[in-house]
């Protein structure tokens, strides 16, 4: 853990400097304009913040420190006999900047397994809830409850220099990252199997030992929850979840107040809730046509129902992307490594051929394409993973790898409290009027 602080501080450093010389030569530099309609509409386009961990490009997709999800899949290191990157191999390049080797994936992996034992009184918390209640809402309660453990917030307490803050929000991050499979795991066995709860293997990778501590041992399925895991750990900074989790972390909240923060907006149905979204929306669809195997017309003939009664077509859309989501395509190729003749899967590519067009035809959607949430649940059926409510939790999971790196960043790189300019409507019109 030393040696890695160690690399990471060296990193920080540097960029740091780097980041004082580059302000100090261009920082009245304009980067945009923005009109009137950005400030009313979500914001879009304004470049405003600066995540170190990923970069979105509307046309090719997200590239992680510079490497796309392809490239992810070829040179990240593999577990024993698997095809699909490790994650913590991921973690890893986005932390440091640097391809790991296997041993830095492996010694991610160790970190995590020893820093996993999740206190009983998280678990308690949990007990706590109705076992009605959804998913997410028990997964940020068990985030935090587990807060009780953070390294920032006591050191704060007793009144941390500034120069450390970044110290002790790695160690946060990286206990946090390692307890969260034990938490989602609990969660899962808890609400759909009798709470008959199954104890981590302490010699698993960090995705393999979630699928275990699910009930899944197919080795298929811990491949692609490693795949799983990677994909959906990061989008760039301006995301709802990765945004909040930076936004909260400025005003100094620790990493577990941060990242429950983050999934509290991840839980949102145009956000990461969309992954159980595209599930129910084909069940229902199903259920109405009376098959599971829908022609492209009746498909069809669903979408304008769905759009005529003022919903969105979920897993559809995306406000950055402007082409297929190459998440999408890492999980529809997945598929058809693995399970090219099952029905719902290949239901997921006849609704990819039809939705398109149909969103295309409307005129006022900038992008019709599939995004990552239009497949996931298809492959996680599957294996018999049919609790859609669950899904927000895995992809919760995930993207905790991102955020919180990018949390370790923030405090390393000294950024400061967020806080934009707000405007009311009137004095909008003041302005307007020349007042
Ligand atoms: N189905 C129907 N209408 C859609 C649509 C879809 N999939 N995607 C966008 N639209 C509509 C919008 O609701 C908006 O309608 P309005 O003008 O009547 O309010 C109009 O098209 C223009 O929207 P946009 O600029 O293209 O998109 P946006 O940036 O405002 O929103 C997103 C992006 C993702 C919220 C939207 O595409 C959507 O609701 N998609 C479905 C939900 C979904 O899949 N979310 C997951 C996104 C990925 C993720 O975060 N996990």
């Amino acid at each position: 853990m030393d040696i890695l602080k160690e690399r990471f501080k060296a990193k920080a450093d540097a960029a740091a400097a780097e980041i004082k010389d580059l302000l100090k030569e261009h920082g009245n530099k304009k980067v945009g304009e923005v009109t009137l309609s950005q400030v009313y509409q979500g914001m879009r386009g304004i470049t405003g913040l600066v995540t170190e961990t990923s970069l979105l490009d509307a046309q090719e997709g997200i590239r992680f420190r510079g490497y796309s999800i392809p490239e992810l899949q070829e040179k990240l290191p593999k577990a024993k006999d698997g095809s699909e990157p490790l994650p913590e191999g991921l973690f890893f390049l986005m932390l440091l900047g640097e391809l790991p080797s296997e041993e830095d994936t492996n010694k991610i992996t160790s970190i995590l397994q020893r820093r996993s034992h999740v206190p009983a009184h998280v678990f308690d918390a949990i007990d706590a809830l109705p076992i009605t209640t959804h998913p997410m809402t028990m997964y940020v309660v068990g985030v935090m409850a587990l807060q009780t453990e953070s390294v920032f917030a006591k050191k704060y307490a007793e009144g941390l220099n500034k120069k450390d803050y970044w110290d002790a929000t790695f160690d946060d991050a990286l206990t946090l990252i390692a307890r969260l499979p034990r938490i989602a795991a609990y969660i899962y066995r808890r609400k759909y199997k009798n709470s008959e709860h199954i104890q981590p293997n302490g010699l698993l990778d960090w995705s393999g030992n979630l699928a275990h501590m699910m009930g899944f041992n197919d080795e298929r399925f811990h491949e692609l929850m490693r795949l799983y895991m990677t994909i959906h750990a990061d989008h760039e900074g301006g995301n709802v979840s990765a945004h909040t989790t930076h936004l909260v972390g400025s005003a100094l909240s620790d990493s577990y107040l941060s990242y429950a923060a983050g999934m509290n907006g991840l839980a949102g149905p145009l956000h990461g809730l969309a992954n159980q979204e595209v599930i129910k929306w084909i069940f229902e669809m199903q259920a109405e046509i009376g098959s599971d195997d829908p022609t492209p017309e009746q498909i069809a003939d669903y979408v304008q129902q769905t759009l005529k009664s003022g919903k969105v077509v979920p897993g559809y859309g995306h406000a950055v992307l402007r082409k297929t989501d190459p998440r999408f395509t890492a999980q529809m190729e997945f598929g058809k490594k693995h399970m090219p003749d099952d029905k719902l899967v290949k239901t997921v590519w006849k609704i990819y051929e039809t939705v398109p067009p149909i969103l295309q035809s409307l005129g006022k959607i900038k992008n019709p394409w599939p995004n990552v949430d239009a497949h996931s649940g298809a492959l996680l059926v599957h294996f018999g993973l049919k609790e859609y409510e669950f899904y927000t939790v895995l992809f919760a999971v995930s993207r905790a790898l991102g955020v919180l790196a990018s949390l370790i960043w923030d405090r390393a790189l000294g950024f400061p409290l967020e806080r934009p300019k707000s405007v009311t409507t009137n004095a909008v019109k003041m302005w307007l009027e020349g007042k």
